[in-house]
């Protein structure tokens, strides 16, 4: 599936786009799975956590405490001025993580599998690792933005290796928010760093060099069961969904064991619940 002029764009541009790469079926199964996580998910026991400003540090609690577990997070703009949800529950989740891909058994169907692991080797990964699975929804209207990041900000290996599997679960357009790459490429520094010390993170500045201007800025408009990849230096976003459409994506985050993984990145591994393979 992964051809050589994927490998070549990729090496190029620091992404490639694999269309078709998964069938419908797949795509339907892992929206229902993601569903039935949201409909089991104690909206009210949460909500304090998302909507009293003061909250910082619960909320950030609740970020570090999913690295290893299950966890809805809802949109910035889930809800009004006197705290109640704008849309039903289902249309106020901006995403779910980020060990889908290790307990839940249709996740872990959907990420384990062998032809992702060909395109993982195919890019040059000796020994992929998936660290971090996220179900991103960017609901209709309320959807937020994601800003210019780069993925190796998050998760840090000497050498750089990381990459970033992106499965369009919809058909992705500018009008629903989908995402914008740099057409800079990957020749570019590593901006920063979020880096775990005493149990909270800190975002560290390593280069000033700017984020990439709108105009060197590039649409991925791709067809639903599309991959997407991304290498971890590549600059990339995405705008608010403010259509009647959702956009909803699914990745995961995979290093290579032959790399050092960052004892600072936020996410750590237990021994008896270490980061597998495909
Ligand atoms: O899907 C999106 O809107 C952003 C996803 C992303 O930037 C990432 O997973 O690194």
């Amino acid at each position: 599936m992964l051809t050589k002029a994927h490998k070549d764009k990729f090496a190029a541009q620091g992404y490639c786009a694999l269309e078709g790469f998964k069938q419908a079926s797949e795509l339907e199964e892992l929206r229902e799975a993601a569903a039935r996580i949201v409909m089991n998910f104690d909206a009210e026991g949460e909500r304090a956590i998302f909507t009293t400003k003061d909250h910082a540090k619960t909320r950030d609690e609740y970020f570090l405490s999913s690295a290893n577990t299950i966890r809805c997070f809802f949109e910035e703009e889930a809800f009004d001025e006197s705290g109640k949800l704008r849309q039903e529950k289902a249309l106020s989740i901006n995403k779910i993580g980020h060990a889908m891909h290790d307990l839940d058994p249709v996740f872990e169907r959907f990420a384990r599998d062998p032809n992702c692991e060909a395109v993982a080797k195919g890019l040059g990964q000796q020994d992929p690792r998936i660290y971090q699975s996220m179900y991103i929804f960017k609901q209709p209207r309320i959807g937020g933005e994601v800003n210019w990041h780069q993925d190796a900000t998050f998760f840090y290996t000497a050498p750089i290796s990381v990459l970033t599997f992106w499965f369009a679960i919809d058909d992705a357009t500018i009008d629903n928010g989908c995402l914008w790459v740099s057409d800079e490429g990957i020749d570019t520094p590593l901006r920063q760093r979020f880096c775990l010390r005493d149990g909270a993170v800190e975002m560290d500045t390593l280069s000033d060099a700017p984020w990439p201007t709108q105009d060197a800025a590039k649409p991925l408009e791709v067809e639903a069961g599309t991959l997407v990849m991304l290498h971890g230096l590549l600059p990339h976003y995405s705008p608010p969904n403010r259509s009647d459409k959702a956009r909803h994506a699914f990745t995961l985050h995979v290093c290579d064991g032959a790399a050092d993984y960052s004892p600072q990145n936020w996410i750590q591994r237990p021994d008896d619940f270490p980061a597998r393979g495909f």
